[in-house]
C-alpha cells in the first residue's frame, strides 16, 4: 500500500518543523513547497539526512513546481508572512490573502480530493479565503488556532496546578485573535472543571482570569520573545495532531476553525469550534450550549472574523 503523501505549502518556521514531525511520526511522504528558491530543496534535504538517526521511512521532496503535490492526501499551508513585534494577525490581511489565492488555485488544480488544514493569518479569514479560492468541500478545509490555543492554556494550567500537562483539557473556541474564547467551565483536571477547582482552593478566580488573559496573548508574548517571527513549535505539533486524526480516521474531537452553518446560530462563517476529525475530514460539528456570558464573548469574536471576512471581499472583489 501506498504511503499517504502529505504537501507542505509554505517552507518556512513552520512549514520545517511540520515537515520533520511528519517524517518521524512516518505520517507519509512528504512534499515541502515554498516560492523561495533553494529553501525547500535545503530544507528537505537536511530532514532527510535526519533518517539514518531517526529511523523513519519516508521520502522528502522540496519544490517550487505545484505540479509536485499532485495527489496529496493532506495539504498543510503556513505561506504567506507572519507578524513582528507591535503587528497584530489582521495586520497580515492584504499581503496573506494574495497568498491564499495563489496557494488556492494551486491546491485546486493539483490536489482537490485532499483535507486541506490552513494555518496562515489571520486564521479564521484566511481560511475561509482559501477555501473559496480553492473551491473544495467545506468539510475538507479547516484552520488550525484552536487545538493551539487549548495547548497552550492547558500548558499554563498545568503549571499553576503542578499536575500533568496530560491531565488537563482544555477548549478555546472562538476566533483565533484577542477576542477568542477560553471556556473555563468545560476545562479540567482529569474531569474536575476549572470552577471547582477555584472552589477547591486550587487556585483563586484572580489567577485563573490572568491564565486565560495570558493564553489569548499566547502568541503576542512569544512574537515579543523572539522579535524576528512568530511561535512555530507548538504550531507545527498542533496541525500534525490535525492532520493524524484525519489520516488515521481517529475522531479525535478538537477544536478548530469550520464552516460553521446552522451550529452555534451561524450562517455559513469560518469560526473555531469543536468538531470531530476522521477519514471523512471534519464529520461534525459539536454545539455546545453556552450560558450567557460565554455566547456574549463568542458573539463578539464572532463580529470580529466576521469583520475580517468583509476585509477580505473589500481587497479582493472576486470574494464578494
Ligand atoms: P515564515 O517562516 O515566514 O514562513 C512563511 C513561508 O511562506 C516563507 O518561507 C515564504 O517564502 C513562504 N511564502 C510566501 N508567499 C508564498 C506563496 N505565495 N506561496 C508559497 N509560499 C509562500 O512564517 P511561519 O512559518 O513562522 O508562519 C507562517 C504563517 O503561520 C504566518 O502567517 C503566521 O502568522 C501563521 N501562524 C499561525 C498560527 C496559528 O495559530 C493560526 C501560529 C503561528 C503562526
Amino acid at each position: 500500500m501506498a504511503r499517504p503523501k502529505i504537501a507542505l505549502i509554505g517552507a518556512g518556521q513552520i512549514g520545517g518543523t511540520l515537515a520533520h514531525l511528519a517524517a518521524i511520526k512516518e505520517l507519509g511522504d512528504v512534499v515541502l513547497f515554498d516560492i523561495a528558491e533553494g529553501t525547500p530543496q535545503g530544507k528537505s534535504l537536511d530532514i532527510a539526512q535526519s533518517g539514518p538517526s531517526e529511523g523513519f521511512d519516508a521520502t522528502m521532496k522540496g519544490t517550487n513546481d505545484y505540479a509536485d503535490i499532485a495527489g496529496a492526501d493532506v495539504c498543510i499551508v503556513t505561506a504567506g508572512v507572519p507578524r513582528k513585534p507591535g503587528m497584530s494577525r489582521d495586520d497580515l490581511l492584504g499581503i496573506n490573502l494574495k497568498v491564499m489565492k495563489s496557494v488556492g488555485e494551486g491546491i485546486k488544480a493539483h490536489a482537490p480530493n485532499a483535507f486541506v488544514i490552513c494555518i496562515t493569518n489571520p486564521l479564521d479569514a484566511m481560511v475561509w479565503a482559501l477555501r473559496e479560492f480553492s473551491g473544495l468541500p467545506h468539510n475538507m478545509v479547516v484552520g488550525m488556532a484552536g487545538v493551539l490555543d487549548s495547548a497552550r492554556f492547558r500548558h499554563f494550567l498545568s503549571v499553576e496546578f503542578n499536575v500533568s500537562m496530560r491531565d488537563v483539557t482544555a477548549f478555546v473556541l472562538g476566533g483565533h485573535g484577542d477576542t477568542m474564547v477560553p471556556l473555563t467551565r468545560y476545562s479540567t483536571v482529569a474531569g474536575i472543571p476549572l470552577p471547582d477547582l477555584v472552589a477547591m482552593g486550587w487556585t483563586t478566580q484572580e489567577k485563573l482570569d490572568a491564565i486565560v488573559q495570558r493564553t489569548r496573548d499566547g502568541g503576542a508574548e512569544i512574537v515579543g520573545l523572539l522579535k524576528t517571527g512568530s511561535a512555530f513549535y507548538a504550531p507545527a505539533t498542533s496541525a500534525i495532531e490535525m492532520a493524524e486524526a484525519f489520516l488515521k480516521d481517529q475522531k479525535r474531537l478538537l477544536p478548530c476553525a469550520a464552516y460553521v452553518k446552522g451550529a452555534y446560530g451561524l450562517d455559513g462563517l469560518y469560526v473555531g469550534v469543536p468538531t470531530i476529525i476522521g477519514k471523512g475530514g471534519i464529520e461534525r460539528i459539536v454545539d455546545i450550549k453556552l450560558n450567557a456570558a460565554e455566547q456574549a464573548m463568542m458573539d463578539k469574536s464572532v463580529d470580529a472574523v466576521k469583520g475580517l471576512v468583509a476585509a477580505c471581499k473589500g481587497i479582493d472583489p472576486s470574494l464578494a
